[in-house]
């Protein structure tokens, strides 16, 4: 359909069906089919999954933090290692989020125009002050393929003047972080805020829209507004982004919300469910999501998931996982981590597949169907 360049970031989108968009996004280290699901190796690791395995999932990207890799082990020493890629042994693309939205969900952060000062993990830590030009010279150094702007993510619920104020400060940082941002190979995505005010969110996004990006963000969202409110934002912010770029909603979220946002225009998405239900015990499925620690699955000689191919599903019983969830087993989570992410992985695929297909809406509406159904 429309393949659109922007540096080191190429867009292709290659159909749509309704409001959602199959494509593909090529950036140094590869290609990423979207919609795209990218799972968060917050320090430079997924938690328990070897990059051979999270590869074996059919991940095309991970996400890294710069909040917590600036605390350790520093950027300085990642560079010096060669960067973010060769650090953690992960060849594939990789991006790094700009710790905005990591330090506003700290206690005792200030705020103020130049940036946000905070004292980092447990008391007495030093004060620590990140600002765009900082983010975005931490991102620089880490060296990811895509690079996300230093933004203020209010929490839910924000009274309108702070909601406005924060749309306004995101956008004068999104204008110095564009500014210090030059590194050639790594593509800079803008995000685009105004909490739960439809107003608001088409004024973030036509602003955001005038700085010109390889790609944007919908961030402000699944911060405690429900699932119906998450929707109407999106609703309200995808009509004033650019078609040929990609849109990508950050920290989301749950299976069901994916699937409802990708009818609704998004191609990429984040979050830590999958990898943090899993080391908790909960297992995602077809028909749901199900926490195999439960003692009804005790001497369940089921797979986690029936139509599942994964490494876990295709060797280890319920009754297996049960007792390596319940016994503190490290290779309980790894074992959970593997059939979560593949399991998202698939749902992508299928996604995309649908879309291909022309068949998205009967995919969605089977789908939620089945995944939502209470009979488990
Ligand atoms: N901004 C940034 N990262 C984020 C978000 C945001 O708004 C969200 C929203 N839930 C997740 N991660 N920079
Ligand atoms: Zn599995």
């Amino acid at each position: 359909m429309a393949s659109t360049t922007t540096g080191p970031l190429s867009f292709d989108l290659k159909g749509t069906d309704g409001r959602a968009r199959r494509g593909r996004v090529t950036v140094p280290h590869g290609v990423i089919q979207t919609p795209a699901f990218m799972p968060v190796g917050t320090r430079a690791t997924v938690k328990g999954l070897m990059p051979r395995d999270l590869k074996a999932t059919g991940s095309e990207i991970c996400l890294a933090n710069t909040y917590h890799m600036d605390i350790s082990p520093g950027p300085k020493i990642v560079k010096k290692m060669g960067g973010l890629h060769e650090f953690m042994g992960w060849d594939k693309p990789i991006l790094t989020d700009s710790g905005g939205y990591q330090v506003f969900s700290l206690p005792k952060t200030q705020l103020d125009e130049e940036g946000v000062t905070f004292r980092f993990e447990k008391k007495g830590g030093k004060k620590v002050k990140l600002t765009p030009e900082r983010s975005m010279q931490i991102q620089q150094d880490l060296g990811a393929d895509i690079a996300m702007a230093f933004d203020v993510c209010v929490p839910y619920p924000c009274d309108y003047k702070n909601a406005q104020d924060a749309v306004y400060r995101t956008i004068r940082w999104l204008e110095r972080c564009k500014e210090a941002h030059t590194r050639p190979d790594q593509a800079l995505f803008g995000i685009v805020q105004g909490s739960s005010y439809a107003d608001l969110r088409g004024l973030s996004a036509q602003l955001t829209m005038g700085i010109d990006l390889p790609g944007y963000a919908i961030g402000g969202l699944s911060v405690g507004e429900g699932h119906s409110i998450m929707m109407a934002m999106i609703d309200c912010t995808e009509p004033s982004m650019v078609k040929e770029k990609p849109r990508y909603l950050m920290g989301v979220g749950y299976p069901e919300d994916i699937v409802e946002a990708v009818a609704r225009g998004v191609d990429m998405f984040d979050c830590v469910i999958p990898t943090r239900y899993a080391r908790s015990g909960v297992a995602f499925a077809r028909h749901g999501r199900f926490r195999v620690s439960n003692a009804r699955y005790k001497t369940d000689k089921y797979p986690l998931d029936t139509n599942c191919s994964c490494y876990t599903c295709k060797n280890f019983t319920r009754a297996y996982l049960n007792h390596l969830i319940n016994t503190n087993e490290i290779l309980g989570s790894a074992l959970m981590t593997l059939h979560n992410v593949t399991f998202y992985q698939d749902l992508m695929r299928t996604i995309r597949t649908a879309i291909e297909e022309k068949n998205f809406e009967k995919f969605r509406v089977s789908f939620l169907q089945e995944y939502l159904a209470e009979d488990k």
